[in-house]
């Protein structure tokens, strides 16, 4: 029976990546945040009452910026794996708070990594480190590959970027099993609400029921390499489970501008969207609403463009080669753009459709627009 330490387990890919690793028979312990409310929606269903012996999923206070914490659990635990997923990931906030991003996603790797090499488990313990395709930044060369020159473009992929070398450093230095996944964007029911894809799935169910009027985006150009959250744990896994430690592109090898994941979303529904204007002044318009459930006229602004969404540094184009992955691995993704997008509307419009019941009945409910 294996052990497993996953930093980041309440996140969107720390709770797919929990599922997944019980489901193979390990002992599962997540680095949780102390927060001032519960922050562990995602892994609730997984929790189990500390009183009972020989639990599987265990979740531990800590911090990315605390060495000493992690390295006493990681002496505690003794992991065979570790996945370090826990980051300040979201890009445009990164701008806002680069130091703390620095700290947590850059510095934070090396604790990791140091903490293994202190308490001497180089030859036991495997890492993943959680690399991104916005180290590939502005555009060098597309599809992007694992060859592909890094040219990041914001405090969080600068932070990565060092966690990404620091990885290469200790694999080449000590010898460890210690491997980059570099993904691509991946979604989910599960994803954080500001990101774009959620962001999207989310307002379209509440345009839809009567429960919002409208969308506001920034830049609608940019593509990306979508897949889903599902498919990519289990590409982490089988790259601590290869013969030796390399680093791999998890990817579609499809892109999609963020416009036309706004148009499925919304077709999900059965609602048409036709698109006028340019720039700064586009917008989106109900052009057909085949759905009786929802009452949408035709004309309808749904879709608006706000400048403060926009980045300092924007990453125009992302589009994955993920060729070493499925030749040398295998790893072949089961879900495709709209497979994605038609389970986010099912779960998202479930979900406000509780939204519209407890406002019905009375009670308040809150919608953010970040
Ligand atoms: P999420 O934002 O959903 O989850 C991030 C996790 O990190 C949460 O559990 C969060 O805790 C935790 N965390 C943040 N800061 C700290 C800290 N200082 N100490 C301890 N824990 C912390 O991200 P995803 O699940 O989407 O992504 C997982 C990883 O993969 C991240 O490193 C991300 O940068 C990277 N990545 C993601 C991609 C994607 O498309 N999803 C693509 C490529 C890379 P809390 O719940 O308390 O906020
Ligand atoms: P990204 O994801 O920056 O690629 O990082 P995000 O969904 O935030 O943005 C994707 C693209 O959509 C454009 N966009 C908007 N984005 C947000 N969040 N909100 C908006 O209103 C909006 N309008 C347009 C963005 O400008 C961008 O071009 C994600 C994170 O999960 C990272 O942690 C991860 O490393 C990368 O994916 C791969």
């Amino acid at each position: 029976m294996k052990t497993a330490f996953i930093t980041g387990v309440t996140g969107q890919d720390g709770a797919y990546l929990s599922e997944f690793l019980l489901s193979k028979g390990y002992i599962v312990h997540g680095l949780k945040r102390r927060a001032s409310l519960f922050n562990t929606d995602r892994v609730d269903h997984l929790y189990q009452d500390p009183h009972v012996e020989n639990r599987n999923f265990i979740l531990h206070y800590g911090d990315m910026t605390d060495s000493t914490n992690l390295i006493r659990l990681i002496q505690v635990i003794q992991p065979d794996e570790i996945y370090n997923l826990a980051a300040m990931s979201h890009v445009q906030v990164s701008f806002e708070t680069p130091e703390y991003t620095g700290n947590a996603d850059g510095l934070g790797t090396l604790r990791i990594l140091d903490a293994v090499r202190l308490l001497g488990l180089e030859n036991k313990t495997r890492i993943y480190q959680a690399s991104t395709s916005e180290l590939y930044g502005k555009v060098q060369e597309v599809p992007q590959s694992e060859t592909t020159p890094f040219y990041p473009r914001s405090p969080y992929a600068v932070a990565k970027m060092y966690g990404y070398w620091i990885t290469v450093n200790y694999r080449e230095a000590y010898n460890m099993f210690a491997c980059n996944g570099i993904l691509f964007n991946h979604e989910s029911p599960l994803r954080g609400e500001t990101f774009v894809t959620r962001k999207i799935t989310r307002a379209a169910s509440r345009i839809a029921l009567g429960l919002q009027e409208k969308l506001y985006l920034g830049n609608l150009d940019a593509q990306r390499d979508w897949g889903h959250a599902r498919d990519y744990v289990r590409m982490m896994w089988m790259i601590l489970q290869a013969d030796k430690p390399e680093d791999w592109v998890i990817a579609t090898g499809k892109t999609t501008p963020v416009r036309e994941f706004v148009r499925m979303a919304f077709a999900e529904v059965g609602i048409e969207l036709e698109y006028k204007g340019e720039g700064v002044n586009e917008k989106a318009y109900v052009k057909s609403c085949s759905n009786p459930e929802f009452q949408l006229k035709a004309g309808k602004e749904v879709l608006a463009v706000d400048p403060k969404y926009f980045r300092p540094t924007e990453v125009d184009l992302l589009i994955g080669d993920a060729t070493k992955a499925r030749t040398k691995l295998g790893w072949i993704p089961e879900y495709d753009l709209k497979a994605l997008v038609s389970e986010m509307m099912e779960w998202d419009v479930k979900l406000m459709q509780k939204d519209k019941h407890l406002q019905t009945g009375g009670y308040d409910t809150y919608n953010y627009y970040e």
